[in-house]
């Protein structure tokens, strides 16, 4: 490849300017689900998001996020959503039922609205590794959400969808 060969890149930043963002949490497991919330809210914070800029949306389980996020999505509200759930492991099937779900019904949200959804349901074997994970040994999830989410939102905001992109490029620069 030739020096000269440098292709546009495109990428979002970690700004939250004229941004809003909304957050759907699960109260089942509150007691990680509200850990992820603050590491989320505390990235938004740091990217300059004020609280008019955001909003929180309560759920009973992750099983009842993909709808609530779809309805935001679709209201128009917010240029990205962070889904925030703690799916624990139990003894029965009922873990996987639940996991699969919110993970499937989260991806066709953003896929449905355009708009991204971040996902930041955590799916463990043990609240031990459930707490490492919303601040503890492994940093916290719900502050690289956080960071998903502004970058994400900026991101659409300059990829205008495919067809667009496409004349973009056939236009000589
Ligand atoms: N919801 C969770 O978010 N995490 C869990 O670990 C969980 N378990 O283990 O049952 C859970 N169940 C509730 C589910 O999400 C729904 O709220 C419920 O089935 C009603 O639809």
């Amino acid at each position: 490849m030739s020096e000269s060969f440098q292709p546009k890149e495109i990428r979002g930043s970690l700004n939250a300017a004229g941004l809003r963002f909304g957050l759907v949490v699960s109260r089942f497991n509150s007691f990680i689900t509200e850990r992820l919330l603050s590491g989320a809210l505390e990235a938004l914070e740091q990217g300059g998001a004020s609280a008019a800029q955001t909003e929180i949306v309560r759920v009973p389980g992750s099983f009842e996020i993909p709808l609530a996020a779809k309805k935001m999505a679709e209201g128009g509200d917010y240029d990205a959503i962070i889904a925030i759930g703690c799916v624990l492991r139990g003894e029965t099937a009922h873990f996987d039922y639940v996991a699969s779900e919110v993970a499937r019904g989260v991806q066709l949200a953003q896929m449905d609205t355009g708009v991204p959804v971040v996902f930041c349901v955590l799916t463990c074997d043990t609240l031990e590794q459930a707490i490492d994970r919303a601040g503890l040994k492994g940093g916290n999830k719900g502050r690289e959400a956080g960071l998903a989410a502004l970058e994400m939102a900026q991101l659409s905001r300059r990829l205008r969808g495919p067809a667009s992109a496409a004349r973009r490029m056939r236009k000589p620069r």
